[in-house]
């Protein structure tokens, strides 16, 4: 009895210890299934020449240790007579025998090259790169070739990052929260930093690491002045020291009124000698802790931030001092270009859906936010130093399910420019919905912006890339299963923008959950409709920014009672009995002007602008003609309904593949489709609720009709949302 009892014990035990708890992301390095790949594979990347004995040699060593030992489940042997070498031609001077100076000078410090070569008559896989972190980010390429059971015998590949600054950015606060975090808490223990070292700082510096992410801001941009203390500095260089070996760079977010919080100064006015001494001070103060310390992210007078406007002065005036104390040690400055009016409109200039104005005339000309960030910063382009970068985020609103591309892409001529993606789904499902991003973020990367002609894509005018994180403490990291291959995703393009969606789709299934064709070709099919998906069931045509107030979660087109007029959905969708909308055409707030004439002309005939962006710009009539023959409003009951049904077929989908994962991923995500599904019923059914209650039209009999009353829907509150901010 006892014996059974102990036997039941520890099977329990070992199926605990192999559970797929997502900790792994897509560095699971299990065996592969098939024997005369494994074969292969080993033959050739089997026995390794990796000479040298930094810091991120060694990792190099372990992670290839890991990799091939797991996924080819034999033992990887060192040695000088490897046929796998890794190494700089500083290490392994034969290296420049066979590959040309030009080539390696061209790969710079971060670039690497992989190349299969016969080297006296034998076959020869060989990593070279300048730097050791360069070869690390070889070697993850070649891990993810294995893992995704590619051939490595014909191996020419010349990688070289587009952007110099990936950079995740955390919004995580000193007590642990996570503004807009949906995955658990922060993964950053400040309490138990400096002297304890989670696995996790390793893991999450691995995984980065893998996919390109060269930098990380620990902290929220609502910033807080303690981490610019000593006790704070040193948790900082604790992590900066767990990260170096992996070429990541740590940042921080500097409040801007921290000269007068923690320096006992009476102001933080930019062009205060005293002021600009004190961030001097604390610029040297930082890099004695941390020699390599990244720079500064500043969010100034937006939402409450101060800054520089505070004491009449500019956003350049403010960059640029915080640049001057950070330039000695080559630190950048990130300055978000993320603002909009401080002056806060009261509350009686809301938008009120009853009155009898038709809102296509133009009545809101001097009043809207989309052009906030535009007019606040094109007047100061060429005025910054050149360490200071503007951060502007993919739109000119708030990372909406859809955005076109903010108009200071591309017009920005003499200021280095930084894409803002949010990875976190603040807007877009927060953890609950699988939507995969990269399908965003390419559709704004490759948008022109005519700055320059035909062809002046955005992802040309970029000097960097940074991504809001959705990591936690979760033990998946990102709550969601899929909301990993966001994470993913956003390093992939970071690296290389034109990669596809479906790409990096593919590689990630393959390295996540399964090498399985059927799997894989389905999986991928849902994760690449999936943000057109959600558009329809959220804010089809063109819709944005009417989610309930504060929390973001879940539908609020009603609200009409934020303190400012351009927090409340109705100032974004203007729904009246004649039609819906924002202009901003000339007839309206004249926004389109920011664009470049042949961007304007796209979006600004109503006949001709595409559905996609048409209530961005016109504010037309329910009866309007779509091209597809239906009046608008039948095209906004026929998307909503798409995009319920759209989440059916990814259930289904998901359904006739599921067997070929584990149970316990493949359960989570059907459970979280089922939530989806939920949700996307609710937000079809508040909006078309209200919006026919203000157009007076029913909605068509065929759809599937609201399940609750207005009412209902209205009565909701979330005062317990995850990722409410106010906390940092
Ligand atoms: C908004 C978020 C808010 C952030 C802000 C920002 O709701 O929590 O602080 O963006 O980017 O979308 O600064």
């Amino acid at each position: 009895m006892k014996k059974l009892l102990l036997l039941a014990v520890c099977c329990i035990a070992i199926s605990y210890c192999y559970a797929e708890d997502g900790y792994r992301l897509w560095l699971r390095y299990d065996k592969i299934s098939n024997a005369t790949i494994r074969q292969h594979y080993f033959q050739r990347l089997g026995s390794i020449h990796l000479p040298g004995n930094s810091a991120t040699i060694t990792l190099v060593k372990k992670e290839l240790t890991t990799a091939l030992s797991g996924l080819l489940a034999n033992n990887i042997q060192f040695n000088q007579q490897g046929n796998f070498i890794v190494g700089t031609p500083s290490h392994i001077p034969e290296i420049k025998r066979y590959i040309n100076n030009e080539n390696l000078l061209a790969l710079g410090s971060e670039g690497y090259m992989i190349l299969a070569k016969k080297m006296n008559g034998n076959p020869h896989i060989i990593i070279t790169a300048n730097t050791d972190v360069a070869l690390l980010y070889g070697v993850f390429n070649l891990i993810r070739l294995v893992q995704t059971n590619q051939s490595i015998d014909q191996l020419s590949i010349t990688s070289i990052p587009k952007y110099k600054n990936r950079i995740l950015n955390h919004w995580d606060n000193i007590n642990r929260s996570v503004e807009r975090g949906y995955a658990g808490i922060s993964i950053w223990d400040w309490h138990k930093l400096p002297d304890y070292i989670d696995q996790r700082y390793i893991d999450y510096a691995r995984a980065n690491a893998s996919i390109g992410i060269n930098g990380t801001v620990l902290t929220n941009v609502n910033a807080n002045a303690q981490f610019l203390t000593p006790v704070y500095l040193k948790k900082t260089a604790a992590l900066a020291d767990v990260f170096r070996p992996y070429g990541i760079k740590v940042y921080l977010t500097a409040r801007f009124s921290a000269p007068i919080e923690i320096g006992g100064l009476k102001t933080a006015d930019p062009l205060d000698a005293d002021v600009q001494q004190w961030w001097k001070n604390k610029a040297k103060e930082i890099y004695q802790y941390i020699p390599d310390f990244g720079g500064f992210l500043v969010k100034a007078n937006s939402e409450g931030q101060p800054g520089p406007q505070n004491y009449g002065r500019t956003h350049a005036d403010g960059a640029n001092m915080l640049a001057d104390a950070l330039a000695p040690f080559n630190g950048l400055v990130m300055w978000r270009a993320f603002v909009y009016d401080v002056r806060v409109q009261k509350a009686n200039e809301n938008f009120d859906s009853s009155s009898t104005v038709d809102h296509n005339a133009g009545d809101i000309a001097s009043n809207d936010r989309f052009k906030q960030a535009y007019s606040e910063f094109k007047p100061l382009d060429g005025k910054f130093r050149n360490n200071v970068i503007l951060q502007v985020k993919n739109g000119p609103i708030d990372f909406q399910p859809r955005e076109p591309f903010s108009p200071l892409f591309g017009a920005m001529k003499a200021t280095p420019l930084m894409m803002e993606f949010q990875v976190t789904q603040e807007y877009l499902g927060q953890a609950t919905h699988l939507v995969f991003l990269p399908t965003l973020y390419k559709e704004i990367l490759d948008a022109d912006t005519y700055s320059n002609g035909k062809g002046s894509f955005v992802k040309e005018q970029l000097n960097g890339i940074a991504g809001v994180a959705n990591i936690g403490n979760d033990r998946n990291w990102t709550g969601h299963p899929f909301h990993q291959s966001n994470w993913y995703g956003f390093g992939r393009l970071a690296w290389d923008p034109d990669l596809s969606s479906n790409t990096i789709a593919a590689e990630w299934i393959a390295q996540t959950f399964s090498n399985e064709a059927p799997f894989i070709s389905t999986v991928t099919q849902m994760m690449l409709s999936s943000r057109e998906t959600l558009v329809n069931y959220m804010t089809p045509l063109g819709l944005h920014h009417i989610m309930g107030n504060g929390h973001h979660y879940g539908p609020a087109p009603w609200s009409n009672n934020a303190p400012r007029a351009d927090w409340n959905p109705v100032y974004y969708h203007k729904a009246d009995k004649y039609g819906i909308g924002f202009n901003r055409t000339t007839s309206g707030t004249n926004a389109l002007n920011q664009y470049a004439a042949q961007v304007r002309q796209q979006w600004e005939d109503s006949n001709s602008c595409s559905d996609e962006y048409i209530l961005w710009f016109h504010h037309i009539s329910w009866n309007h003609k779509m091209r597809s023959g239906k009046t608008l409003w039948e095209e906004l009951c026929y998307r909503y309904n798409l995009g319920v049904d759209s989440v059916k077929a990814m259930q289904q989908q998901w359904n006739s593949v599921k067997k070929l994962v584990d149970e316990e991923r493949s359960n989570q995500v059907t459970m979280l489709l089922n939530i989806q599904l939920k949700e996307a019923k609710w937000w079809r059914d508040a909006c078309l609720s209200y919006f026919s209650s203000i157009a007076q039209l029913p909605i068509p009999p065929k759809y599937e009709q609201p399940e609750y009353s207005l009412e209902y829907y209205k009565s909701l509150q979330f005062p317990f949302a995850p990722g409410i901010g106010g906390h940092n």
